[in-house]
């Protein structure tokens, strides 16, 4: 345990999941959808390149990747809907299967004993993750890219998420692999646990390798 959490008793009423590598792990089909665009264009991309894009909008993705190239807005458009329509074609092959080791056990777990559960995601696509995975029921409040103009990291889409569970940020927990999710969350006021390794989630009150490996017994 770090920083707020031992500081204070945590009292939480709510647990806020991000989704892509938290829930699922859909980080390929992003890189593969970014890299057929980034070959037509004729623009370098690599694996080291997509961690960068990690939680980040799609906007911000393609500024990542464009590296101050000017373009014009109406070129960026169609290379955002470009790639989207790529990654979209991938989401078709997500199914239950594609859910991360642990996560429906700690879904179920977590309604179970009674907190209120959210989903906060960057993606605009997170609707149909969600559907394609078949978990939409767990959520009580379901958040994504279209929720909010200022995503992560802005606390926005936490804030957001929040307020419409009627949960006071202060009694959320935010489950988040990237950091730019942690960044927010924390801006948001709320407890944060971090997935993955310490150099990327370093920040969070706690930190887990992975959703399997989360401990509530340290937590509640
Ligand atoms: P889209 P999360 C994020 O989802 C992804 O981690 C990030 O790589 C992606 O660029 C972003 O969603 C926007 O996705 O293009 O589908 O709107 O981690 O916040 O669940
Ligand atoms: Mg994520």
């Amino acid at each position: 345990m770090t920083g707020a959490a031992k500081k204070h008793r945590m009292k939480i009423a709510a647990f806020i999941f991000d989704l892509d590598g938290v829930l699922t792990d859909t980080a390929e089909y992003h890189f593969l959808a970014w890299k057929r665009l980034a070959e037509e264009e004729k623009l370098p991309f690599s694996r080291e390149d997509n961690e960068k894009l990690r939680g980040v909008s799609r906007r911000a993705s393609l500024d990542l990747i464009l590296q101050g190239r000017e373009m014009s807005e109406k070129k960026i458009r169609e290379m955002m809907d470009r790639k989207n329509g790529y990654y979209r074609a991938y989401l078709e092959k997500i199914t239950e299967k594609d859910l991360l080791p642990g996560s429906i056990d700690l879904l179920r777990e977590l309604q179970t004993k009674g907190f209120k559960l959210a989903l906060a995601s960057a993606s605009k696509n997170a609707p149909r993750v969600i559907e394609r995975l078949g978990i939409a029921s767990f959520f009580d409040v379901i958040a994504d890219g279209n929720s909010v103009e200022k995503t992560k990291p802005a606390p926005d889409l936490f804030l957001f998420t929040a307020e419409k569970m009627g949960v006071p940020p202060a009694y959320c927990l935010v489950v988040e692999d990237a950091e730019a999710g942690i960044a927010a969350a924390q801006a948001a006021g709320m407890y944060t646990i971090g997935i993955g390794p310490t150099d990327r989630v370093g920040s969070a009150d706690y930190i887990y390798p992975s959703v399997s490996e989360i401990k509530l017994e340290d937590i509640l």
